[in-house]
């Protein structure tokens, strides 16, 4: 089997629609200012910078039916699907930058079916706060930056769990969780109905980072397509404070870059989300500089001894 491609494809995705806070939308801009290009260019990767995507604007509209913007949401969903689908078919790695987490669903549901079309095996790792597997009859706030795991795994409005071609998208198996610490009730139960494999922080502080990395990371082989879906949120708000939907207790900064280096060592990531990064609440940018710092992590950086 092949190498992943060293081309990567940034695809900036603009949207705050799927959340109640304003200001995700400028998050894609945010990273370029961190430097994203250049961090990536030193890793001897090349880079093509394609832009940010238009969709409608947010109409600011409470939520209808448990959804909030769902036409907008789809939108959205179905440019970023058709640019990440169009960067995997050139053979090239797309990183998205979001934007709300609402675009996973468009993200990964593109991911889902390239596999299909190649034949890969897919595995998805969830970097996040929260299990965003609300669905309209659960959620507590109708965001659906909430719900795209759900959606994903089939369960959510035609429009978005469809797009893939395929209801599921993808496989529950597929996905490992982690960093998790919100959880709403309803959303709770699904999650375990669902059988989703979930390192939580409570599993994260008795086991260690790496103890939950080897598991999220064990049995990819050469067949296997790697996608990471980053929610900055994922981070500890002490050192992430550019994010409209903070949690404390997450992954300090050694967890976090443990947690990126281990994914780099498998040599297995194919595709990336950077989502939730919210400059409105930021300081001094210094959220989408960790955030470039990581990603970087991820494609390779590292120290002496593992050089
Ligand atoms: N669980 C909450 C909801 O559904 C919060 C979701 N917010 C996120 N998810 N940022 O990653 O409204
Ligand atoms: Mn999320
Ligand atoms: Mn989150
Ligand atoms: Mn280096």
């Amino acid at each position: 089997a092949s190498q992943p491609p060293r081309i990567v494809d940034l695809i900036g995705v603009p949207t705050d629609v799927g959340a109640s806070a304003r200001g995700a939308s400028m998050g894609p801009e945010a990273l370029r200012v961190a430097g994203i290009r250049q961090r990536l260019e030193a890793h001897d990767l090349v880079v093509h910078d394609l832009g940010n995507v238009a969709g409608p604007a947010n109409p600011w509209q409470p939520p209808v039916d448990g959804y909030r913007h769902l036409d907008e949401v789809v939108a959205w969903n179905q440019l970023a699907h058709d640019a990440v689908h169009a960067s995997l078919k050139a053979g090239h790695l797309p990183i998205m930058l979001g934007g709300d987490h609402c675009l996973g669903v468009g993200s990964i549901s593109a991911v889902a079916r390239h596999c299909r079309e190649v034949g890969r095996k897919l595995r998805v790792l969830w970097l996040d706060a929260h299990a965003d597997f609300n669905t309209s009859a659960i959620t507590p706030s109708g965001n659906i930056h909430g719900m795209p795991v759900a959606c994903l795994c089939g369960l959510g409005p035609q429009s978005l769990t469809g797009m893939s071609g395929e209801v599921p998208a993808i496989p529950s198996k597929a996905i490992r969780q982690i960093g998790i610490r919100s959880v709403d009730a309803g959303e709770k139960r699904l999650v375990h109905e669902q059988d989703i494999e979930v390192f939580d922080m409570r599993y994260i502080d008795e086991m260690g980072m790496r103890h939950a990395m080897e598991l999220a990371l064990a049995t990819l082989d050469d067949r296997t397509h790697l996608h990471v879906s980053f929610d900055v949120d994922f981070l500890d708000p002490g050192i992430a404070p550019g994010v409209a939907t903070t949690v404390p207790g997450g992954p300090t900064y050694r967890e976090a870059q443990l947690c990126m280096e281990m994914i780099a060592d498998t040599g297995r990531l194919a595709s990336l989300d950077v989502v939730e990064l919210n400059p409105a609440f930021d300081l001094r940018n210094q959220t989408a500089e960790l955030a470039v710092d990581l990603v970087e992590s991820l494609f390779g950086k590292s120290t002496l001894m593992r050089k």
